[in-house]
């Protein structure tokens, strides 16, 4: 029997460069960053800035060090920073707010869809008192990984952001998937961004670049983030080669996420139908499924890896399949009937 193809659903991380944006990064002109003169970088520095409607913006290595540099530049150590329960920072940074940052992370519970509960932000906002760390930030993600690809609706973040700058806190938006927000609801990324201090996002998801986050903010705020990047030994030299493709990415790649979504919900209403998922398709708003599995989960992850579908497990019964540019309609249909012969086996 010949091989099947292994399609993977682990993330949209995994997205490899295209042809064009190869050449976009063999062409690219380039020059010593941590010197100001790379043309490259500061073309996709000027453009991420332009995007997220914000003065100016840093080119840094990944998501990851998006948020540690955020968090270090808005906060001193000893300062606390408020985060959702569900939140990428809390759950998967590897504690750098703690280790590296010296900054107390404070969970506000997600509801499922990612949404705060305004009056228990209000509550954790700490006042002055000799016993406690300062409340200096708050954490928002948007689309939220760990809720299903949830897109924050508008106004949510808008009275979040309006109640922690009431009270001298600054906002962060961990953005990694903003133009997955963005184009769900067709809505321009700089009106998603508007309520925020700062805002980061990932070129190397769903916009397919190999590498690179890019962190945005008012000019003195990226300047002293700047410092803080070289601090942690992400000034990088000729990067104009990774930026290019950043570059061709925020150019050429956006408006397909909106297939991305597409292809995630027609997966969504096809795994619904099996009697061992637990999933409510219509909740899938971008390119990520998350779904329970009744019975024997663990056999049921092992079979799905062996049937070639590659997925993540995300705790107790609970997968993640991302839509994203390798991906097409048909690798759909194909997923879905290796998980129906599956299903069909175990009963
Ligand atoms: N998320 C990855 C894994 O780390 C789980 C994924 O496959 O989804 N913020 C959010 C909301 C993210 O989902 C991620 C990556 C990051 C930050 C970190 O980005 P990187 O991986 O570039 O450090």
């Amino acid at each position: 029997m010949p091989e099947r193809r292994v399609i993977d659903l682990r993330s949209d991380t995994v997205t490899l460069p295209s042809e064009a944006m190869r050449r976009a990064i063999a062409e690219a002109p380039v020059g010593d960053d941590v010197l100001g003169e790379d043309p490259t970088v500061i073309q996709l520095e000027e453009t991420a800035a332009e995007r997220t409607g914000k003065e100016a913006a840093l080119f840094v290595t990944s998501g990851t060090m998006s948020n540690l540099v955020a968090i270090m530049t808005h906060c001193d150590r000893g300062d606390e920073a408020i985060v959702g329960g569900e939140s990428h920072i809390l759950h998967y940074e590897v504690a750098s707010a703690a280790a590296v940052a010296g900054v107390q992370l404070r969970a506000a519970t997600n509801d499922a869809r990612g949404r705060f509960d305004p009056a228990e932000v209000r509550s954790l906002i700490r006042g002055e008192n000799v016993h406690f760390p300062r409340t200096a930030l708050l954490c928002l993600e948007n689309t939220q990984n760990r809720c299903g690809g949830a897109v924050i609706a508008q106004e949510h973040v808008e009275e979040l952001a309006a109640l922690a700058h009431e009270r001298g806190v600054r906002v962060h938006i961990d953005g990694a998937r903003i133009f997955n927000a963005a184009v769900a609801q067709g809505l321009p990324v700089a009106t998603l961004a508007a309520p925020a201090d700062s805002i980061g996002f990932c070129l190397s998801k769903g916009l397919g670049a190999p590498v690179g986050s890019v962190l945005c903010g008012d000019a003195g705020f990226i300047a002293r983030a700047r410092k803080v990047r070289k601090m942690l030994g992400g000034g990088m030299r000729q990067a104009g080669v990774i930026a290019a493709a950043g570059v061709y990415a925020l150019e050429h790649m956006v408006g397909r996420l909106a297939e991305d979504h597409e292809h995630a919900r027609q997966l969504a209403r096809g795994l619904a139908q099996l009697p061992m998922v637990e999933l409510d398709p219509l909740r899938i708003e971008t390119n990520i499924v998350i779904f329970r599995v009744r019975g024997d989960w663990q056999e049921f992850a092992r079979a799905l890896q062996a049937a070639g579908v590659l997925a993540s497990v995300y705790g107790e019964r609970t997968m993640r399949m991302v839509t994203h540019d390798g991906i097409d309609r048909a690798d759909i249909d194909d997923v879905l009937a290796r998980v129906r012969d599956l299903a069909a086996s175990r009963v």
